[in-house]
Order: C-alpha cells, then structure tokens, then sequence
C-alpha cells in the first residue's frame, strides 16, 4: 500500500502533545495580567488590544465557540452592520465590508471568526473555551480573580469544586448575563439597572458610554456594560460592541499601571 505520510503520529502521540501544551497553556494562565471573562466581540476586541500592548491575557469562554451573538447575524441571516465610522478598524481587522446606505454590512460568519483569530494571533492572549466563570476572587478592596469550572461540570450539575485565575484586571464581556457584574452586585447589594428597550442608535452610544470599572478591578464591557447601567439594546449592528472593547482595553491599562 503506498504510504501518505513520511511522520506518522500514533494515538498515544496524540493524546500526549495535547494534554502536555493544553495544561502548559492553562497552568501559565493561572496568574495573568487581565481575564476576559466571554468571548463575544466586546471582549475579543479588548483582548486584542491588550494583547498588542504586551499584556498577559486570558480570555475564558462558557462555549465551545468563542464569537458570542456574532455568528447568527439578525434572525439567523448571516449579516451583520457596522458603522461607517470603523471602515478604518475594518480594514485593519482585514475584513471585507459591503459599503451600503451610509453603513457597513459584513459577513457575520467572517466577522466572528475574524474577530477570533486577531485576537489569538497575538501571542500574549490565550483563550480557553468550555470554561465557565462561577464567581470572583476579592483580595483588599479589589477583584483579582476569577472562579471557574468546566462547562460540562456545570452543565451536569456535579458538586465538584472550580478552580481559582489570579488576575490584576477583570473584564466582564458576557453580553446580556453580564456575569461577573450580576456576582458582584449580589455580593455587595449594588442593584444593576438591566437594559432598556431596542433603540439602535441610542444603545451604540449607550455601550460605549457605560463601559467602565464597575468596582476595583472589575470592568464591564459591551452588553454586560448596557446590563448595569440601563443603556438601550440594539440588535445586529456591532461598531458600538468594538468602540467599547478599545474603551474597556484603555480603561485597564490606566487601571493597571496604579495596581
Ligand atoms: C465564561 C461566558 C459566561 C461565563 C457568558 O453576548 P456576547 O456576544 O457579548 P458582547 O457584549 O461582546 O456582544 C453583544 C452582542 O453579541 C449582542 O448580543 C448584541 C449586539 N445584542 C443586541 C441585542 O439587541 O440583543 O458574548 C458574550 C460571551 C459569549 O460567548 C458567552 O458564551 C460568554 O460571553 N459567557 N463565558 N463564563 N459565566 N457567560
């Protein structure tokens, strides 16, 4: 029989090269710079931008896709909108657009992966999906962790206990659960605001308004921002989602310098 590859790997190679550079990556991550918690476009574009600036970041994903509400589009239509405003970002994102009606449209698939893919270029961000945020480390009057458990644990409904990510930045981008935002307020009896009716143009500006630090160490970014501070929802258009993710990566960098 003629042989198709001169460097066969055996089974056992395999499972060996995963286990040894998976858990290489996931003990590396256990003291980092900044933990993203949600991979939606909010938070892959912080990620990015920190990644670039030379910090150390993690980005932890509850799914098995990173991407968050990007894939679908609107109703399952695979298109997203984006504002004329970011043609530049777009460009440097090298994601091709549709110039229509004084807006973007984009093709919500390559948008995602897009997205995905400059954020894990950049050698400084490490994304681990399946990994769910549970609750948050507080050390003297800050957030410097998170708490997580594998997806499927939590999915089962197993009592098996999470485990601990040490942190000098957190940034809540779980969209509209904004789940590190909801774990703090219930810890400390802050009430969060929810978001507000469909507006698109209102809520753009409200995402990147409201994107801020909610407690020390603590930031909230995209939808998660809209969730504590009352801002408008609006549907698939996404230029605010990358003007808060850029906001929220700013906002850190200042923090971290005086921690
Ligand atoms: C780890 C978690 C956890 C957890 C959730 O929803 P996202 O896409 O987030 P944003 O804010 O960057 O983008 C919002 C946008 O997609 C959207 O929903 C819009 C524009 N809606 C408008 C409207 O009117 O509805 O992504 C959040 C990510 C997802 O990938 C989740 O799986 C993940 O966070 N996530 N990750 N631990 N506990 N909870």
């Amino acid at each position: 029989m003629t042989k198709h590859f001169l460097n066969p790997v055996t089974d056992v190679k395999v499972s060996k090269l995963i286990l040894k550079h998976y858990f290489e990556n996931l003990t590396d991550a256990l003291i980092s710079d900044v933990i993203i918690v949600g991979g939606g476009p909010s938070g892959l574009t912080a990620a990015r931008e920190l990644g670039n600036s030379g910090y150390k970041v993690v980005i932890m994903e509850r799914k098995l896709s990173p991407g968050g509400g990007t894939w679908g589009g609107s109703m399952s239509f695979n298109k997203v909108v984006i504002q004329k405003d970011l043609k530049d970002y777009l460009n440097e994102l090298e994601l091709p657009f549709i110039e229509d009606e004084d807006a973007l449209v984009v093709d919500s698939c390559l948008f995602a992966s897009q997205l995905i893919s400059k954020a894990l270029k950049t050698q400084n961000v490490k994304l681990f999906n399946l990994m769910t945020v549970v609750d948050l480390e507080y050390t003297n009057n800050a957030i410097t962790g998170v708490v997580v458990n594998n997806t499927g644990i939590e999915i089962a409904g197993l009592h098996v206990d999470p485990m601990v990510f040490q942190t000098k930045a957190v940034l809540d981008s779980t969209g509209h659960d904004a789940i590190a935002a909801n774990i703090y307020s219930r810890r400390v009896q802050l009430p969060l605001r929810k978001e507000h009716f469909m507006n698109a143009v209102q809520g753009e500006e409200d995402t990147v308004n409201n994107t801020k630090m909610l407690a020390n160490g603590l930031f909230v970014s995209g939808m998660a921002a809209n969730n504590v501070d009352g801002g408008s929802r609006m549907g698939p258009i996404f230029g605010g989602m990358i003007k808060s993710g850029l906001k929220a990566a700013k906002l850190i960098m200042e923090y971290i310098k005086t921690v």
